[in-house]
């Protein structure tokens, strides 16, 4: 089998990229482990920068988004008890939209089809071949046969966890990575919105978000420990706890209602350097991984496939190499800029000494081991004062919430 472009991965970053190609003239084959019902329904992000809402309007996938996604002008941020709405829409004149990142991924998947895009599903054993000739190739195992995919390019946007980047020989790539001491309990729930805008909370038993996915459901998050074993987390105690964080002017405010998921996620920050070796192009998660406190990934994966789908429509089309060889410089100028805003964004707003459960030790003392904790929660605390106070502050939070040009110079 023959193709421009062999994509490994249908995520958000896969699936958008052999869209832009497919509207570019270029033929991509994607290959994906998991099955289709399996990626239309995994929970993941939810918020769409406004350059993402931009992007997916201009090459046709955004009509069910308009109808069904929720436009955010702004969000809360929730701390001594008391919430402070940053007006996003005054301060940027941009708002974000709160949508799916599986809706995105089921309207990509429906786009490719529709189009008679070659994507395959649960496909297994993914090898990269020959990546440092003009004529790489993927071999799979589908439908039990084993396969082999020449191109001329290779995209691995397989994620964190794919075969990709480790495709690449050792001494190539330069790694730089923070593990955070503490993780995200996830619900979706069955519970209308108790906010019509996302709120961010920083409480004495560690941060809590309120977000939503549609009127009628909720995704809410408990910063708990790393290793935190969901089973001693009942139903009850969930919501418990998020009453508790997310307690506004001493009342608890959310809507409860039956669970539909939960999970727990760890908190990362990767990027690896470059984002290419050879004939293979790293996007996405498969390059790079950000805490989700800044609402990033996804519209990270999607800035670096429209990177990379134009420096292929340009060498297809002129046998020119030169914005091919600039992609990675290209992406991380972006990459880090969303690297510090959600590093920034997650320092300011959890729990750092290791209790992250609602059974907190005092965090008050100030002598002794405690001392370095009260230090830096006075720190957040005068952080997230200024934030809401100030508007220069305010408006530096607000531009990079709602995503900085994409053809920006940050
Ligand atoms: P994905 O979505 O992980 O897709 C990679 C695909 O590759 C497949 N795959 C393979 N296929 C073939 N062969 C192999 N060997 C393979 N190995 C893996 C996988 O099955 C999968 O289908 O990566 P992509 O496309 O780069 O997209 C990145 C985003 O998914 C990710 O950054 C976001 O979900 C991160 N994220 C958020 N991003 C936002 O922009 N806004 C948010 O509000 C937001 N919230 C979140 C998040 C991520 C979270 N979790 C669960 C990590 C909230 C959470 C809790
Ligand atoms: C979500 O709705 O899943 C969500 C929203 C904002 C974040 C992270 C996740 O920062």
């Amino acid at each position: 089998m023959r193709t421009q472009v062999a994509v490994v991965g249908a995520g958000p970053a896969g699936l958008l990229l052999s869209h832009l190609l497919h509207l570019d003239g270029i033929e991509s084959v994607v290959l994906e482990a998991r099955s289709r019902e399996y990626v239309e329904q995994r929970v993941r992000a939810g918020v769409l920068e406004h350059p993402t809402v931009q992007l997916l309007d201009e090459v046709g996938l955004a009509d069910r988004l308009h109808r069904e996604g929720l436009q955010h002008g702004g969000i809360h941020l929730l701390f001594d008890g008391t919430r402070h709405h940053l007006d996003f829409a005054e301060l940027t004149g941009k708002t974000i939209t709160v949508y799916g990142q599986q809706e995105v991924v089921k309207d990509l998947i429906a786009a490719r089809v529709a189009s008679g895009g070659d994507v395959r599903f649960e496909v297994s054993d993914v090898a990269l071949h020959d990546l440092d000739t003009d004529r790489p190739a993927v071999s799979f195992t589908h439908d039990g046969a084993p396969q082999r995919v020449e191109c001329d390019i290779v995209a691995g946007c397989d994620g964190v966890h794919g075969i990709s980047r480790g495709a690449i020989p050792p001494g190539v790539l330069n790694e730089y990575q923070r593990d955070y001491p503490f993780a995200w309990l996830g619900i979706l729930a069955e519970a209308p919105p108790s906010s019509p805008e996302l709120v961010y909370a920083f409480h004495d038993n560690g941060f809590a978000l309120h977000s939503m996915r549609s009127p009628r459901i909720t995704r809410n998050y408990l910063q708990v420990r790393p290793d935190e074993d969901l089973a001693g987390w009942s139903d009850a105690r969930i919501w418990d706890e998020l009453q508790t964080r997310l307690a506004t002017d001493g009342e608890p405010v959310l809507t409860e209602g039956p669970l539909i998921e939960k999970s727990v996620t760890a908190m990362r920050s990767f990027v690896v350097e470059p984002m290419q070796y050879a004939r293979l192009f790293l996007a996405g998660d498969a390059a790079h991984i950000v805490p989700p406190t800044g609402a990033k990934g996804m519209n990270l994966a999607v800035a670096d496939v429209r990177v990379l789908a134009r420096a292929i429509a340009h060498y297809a089309d002129k046998g020119d190499e030169e914005l091919l060889d600039t992609y990675s410089a290209t992406c991380l100028r972006r990459v880090w800029r969303a690297e510090h805003f959600s590093w920034w964004m997650t320092s300011m707003l959890h729990r750092f000494d290791g209790a992250s459960s609602n059974s907190p030790t005092s965090s008050t003392s100030t002598t002794g081991s405690g001392a370095d904790d009260a230090f830096q929660r006075q720190l957040q605390l005068s952080q997230l004062r200024y934030t809401v106070g100030s508007r220069a502050a305010a408006a530096s939070l607000a531009e990079n919430y709602v995503g900085l040009p994409l053809d920006g110079n940050q």
